[in-house]
């Protein structure tokens, strides 16, 4: 059985190497061999259930838009409900073949994807999942599973319900003597950490997407403007662009907003004077863009804000300068905070510079050394009390980050997003073409 994994391991191989060819060819290929990895990842003794989440119910009759959870994603391409897929190294005996690859989902409705061609594995109908696996869990030793994926042991389980995930996971683990059950994020997320040149080529068009709605903002701003309004034409151009969903909610924050890191209310009139910060995503194909951009409301920085603006910039071209293959993580945040301490806003640090982008984006990744490969952010910030006695009154409420998507490459890195307006006179000579 070891063997099988070894195989598997070699074909998989292969195809991350010749990755470059599989970028431009068929997204199926790409998905199989993912699998591949995966299953050469997972000892004989376990199995990886991954689920699709509920659709969640927004009110009444009304649901929230569903998006498939990323580890199925990667793994299947399938952004529908009611998809459960197995791996099984140890394999699962099917009439006359063993499949270590399963998938539960019933043939497309109407305007859903088909299902892709698994020639991996085979395709089952839902209702054969629980037959299947109360089989498969006597050989087991360890389950792993997604967040969804962990509702599925009720159908061990008496069809309790499983609100309480914690509890429900020792009683299961109870019933199945000498059976884990894990988190199988771990065993993807050295997977999904080192994107394909296919992958790169999505984080490519969510970036443009997002640059478009971006110079839409920058030459609709004036004093007056709504924080929405600069919303609405961020994902105006976003969509059309390309982009299918925003990756997170647009955060648009004015003046003493612009200080609140994951503000989402957006409903306030700019004023002049004020810096506007715009940290910003695009979805395509699943994939993430994550952007900042910090603007001068009246279309020029004060003396001040520019002062805050160029060292928080000096700050990330030392952050893309360091990122490179070997380079530690912890590298990063040294080398931001080193130019702003430096510049005397050392009082001034929130939070972290970097994080992993792909599907999620807070992608799933280890963060310790820097490979090619990688797609990470860059984006240090200042953000400075509005009551703040330690600096003169002209640099208090000032909140500025600036963010771009940085791809490791074996020389260096790359900024995907270099070509996002970015230096203080790009950005005034964009905001002087009113629209
Ligand atoms: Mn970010």
């Amino acid at each position: 059985m070891r063997r099988v994994g070894l195989v598997l391991w070699t074909i998989a191989g292969c195809l991350m190497f010749c990755s470059r060819s599989v970028a431009g060819g068929d997204p199926a290929t790409e998905w199989a061999a993912r699998r591949a990895l995966a299953l050469g990842r997972m000892d004989t003794s376990s199995a990886m259930v991954l689920r699709s989440p509920e659709v969640r119910m927004r009110n009444a009759d009304v649901n929230y838009r569903f998006r498939q959870e990323s580890n199925l994603l990667y793994l299947t391409g399938l952004n529908r409900p009611s998809v459960t897929l197995v791996l099984a190294p140890a394999g699962v005996m099917l009439h006359d073949t063993v499949a270590h690859v399963l998938l539960f989902a019933r043939a497309g409705e109407d305007g859903e994807d088909p299902l892709p061609a698994i020639g991996d594995g085979v395709i089952l109908d839902p209702g054969r999942f629980q037959e299947i696996m109360s089989g498969l869990a006597g050989r087991l030793s360890m389950l792993y599973v997604n967040q969804a994926g962990v509702a599925f042991m009720q159908d061990w389980l008496s069809g309790k319900p499983m609100f309480l995930e914690r509890d429900s996971r020792r009683e299961f683990e109870q019933r199945h003597p000498g059976l884990k059950v894990k988190n199988a994020g771990p065993v993807l997320a050295v997977l999904r950490q080192m994107k394909s040149g296919g992958e790169v080529g999505e984080i490519r068009k969510a970036i443009a997407a997002t640059d478009t709605g971006l110079r839409r903002a920058m030459q609709r701003c004036r004093p007056g403007t709504n924080e929405y309004e600069l919303q609405a034409e961020i994902e105006y151009g976003m969509a059309t662009a390309g982009a299918q969903a925003q990756s997170f909610p647009s955060i648009i924050g004015s003046g003493p907003n612009a200080l609140i890191l994951h503000y989402e209310l957006n409903r306030r009139a700019t004023r002049a004077g004020e810096v506007v910060v715009m940290d910003v995503g695009a979805e395509v194909n699943g994939y993430a863009a994550d952007i900042t951009r910090t603007i001068p409301v009246s279309g020029n920085f004060t003396a001040a804000q520019r002062k805050v603006y160029e060292t928080v910039l000096r700050a990330q071209q030392a952050v893309i300068a360091t990122a490179r293959p070997g380079a530690l993580w912890k590298s990063l945040d040294a080398a931001a905070r080193s130019v702003i301490a430096g510049a005397g806003f050392g009082a001034f640090w929130q939070h972290s510079v970097s994080h992993h982008l792909g599907l999620d984006v807070h992608d799933a990744g280890v963060m310790d050394t820097l490979r090619a490969g990688m797609v990470i952010t860059a984006e240090p910030g200042i953000y400075i009390p509005v009551n703040d006695t330690t600096v003169t009154a002209e640099y208090r409420g000032i909140g500025v980050r600036i963010e771009d998507d940085v791809l490791i490459t074996p020389e260096g890195s790359e900024v995907l997003s270099a070509h996002v307006p970015k230096t203080v006179a790009e950005i005034e000579q964009l905001m002087k073409t009113k629209r």
